[in-house]
């Protein structure tokens, strides 16, 4: 039988994909985007999932392109066409990302190891980012002659500033996790032995919240990101409304009330 690309495991509420390719560090293969975002779908479509946990099997969070995939790499025979990277993104990568950033529950990165390229960006488009000591970000693009894809000239400088976003992405360095997490890219690194004992118990933690709200904090950040003062608070406003109607606003206040922990559900 063979591997799949992607393992799927499931704790409680907590559901891992662990990307599976570690041959190649896990690296982005028509196969591997197929079955990422299948499960990715099936985990959104599931009301007992209640959070969601990305990382890698083996030495890898994800080497971004597999470099070495026919339908990507150039063909160096004499006359050949170059590829079209543009279709590349625009029918395996963007989905992925729409997918993750609109995801029902919030999503964890657990990166065990380098994430390189479009792995690193898969990474820190997550809701929260926890890395082992061990493991490094770079942004591998210009090394090869392209951009930050996979939504990095979006994340990048809005995670750690310009000047930062520019250092990254123009020099392509590789970034060890604790001075990922000093500039503010990422939300902890942790020891490599606990890192997905770490994650385990952030996903419960986030499981047992309101996702509801946890999801439209995430949408109304970035949002806002768009926005200027005025008119986020008059977005707030409109978010506020929705969620003031919905069943975990009143468990959270009648739990807060009888001194009690709540018990959410709404998703
Ligand atoms: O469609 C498009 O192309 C547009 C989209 C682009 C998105 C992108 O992600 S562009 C960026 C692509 N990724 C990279 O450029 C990273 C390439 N990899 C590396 O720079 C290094 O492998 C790492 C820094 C990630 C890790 O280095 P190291 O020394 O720990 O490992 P290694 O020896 O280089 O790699 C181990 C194996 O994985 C090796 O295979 P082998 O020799 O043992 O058979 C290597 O070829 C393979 N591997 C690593 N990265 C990739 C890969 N194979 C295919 N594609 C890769 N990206």
């Amino acid at each position: 039988m063979t591997e799949p690309l992607v393992v799927v495991t499931q704790s409680g509420a907590v559901q891992t994909l662990a990307l599976n390719r570690p041959a190649a560090l896990n690296s982005f293969t028509a196969g591997l985007h197929a079955q990422l975002l299948a499960a990715l779908e099936a985990a959104a479509a599931d009301s007992a999932v209640r959070c969601v946990v990305i990382t890698g099997t083996g030495r890898a969070f994800c080497a971004g392109q597999d470099l070495a995939d026919p339908a990507v790499a150039p063909d160096f025979s004499p006359g050949a066409a170059p590829k079209d990277l543009g279709e590349v993104i625009d029918t395996l990568y963007r989905p992925l990302c729409r997918r993750i950033r609109n995801m029902p529950v919030p999503v964890v990165a657990a990166v065990n190891g380098v994430a390189a390229g479009a792995g690193a960006n898969l990474a820190l488009g997550c809701d929260l980012v926890l890395a082992a000591r061990s493991a490094s970000f770079i942004q591998a693009f210009t090394k090869i002659g392209l951009v930050p894809d996979t939504g990095g000239t979006w994340l990048l400088p809005r995670l750690v500033g310009r000047a930062q976003a520019m250092g990254l992405a123009l020099l392509g360095d590789k970034l060890p996790a604790a001075d990922a997490e000093r500039l503010g890219l990422i939300w902890r690194c942790v020891d490599d032995a606990s890192l997905m004992q770490e994650a385990q118990a952030l996903a419960e933690r986030l499981a047992a919240m309101p996702v509801k709200a946890l999801v439209a904090t995430r949408q109304a950040l970035d949002a806002a990101a768009g926005m200027d003062y005025d008119q986020a608070l008059a977005h707030e406003a409109v978010v506020q409304r929705t969620l003031g109607a919905a069943a975990d606003y009143r468990e959270g206040v009648q739990a807060f009330a009888e001194k009690r922990s709540p018990t959410f559900s709404d998703r």
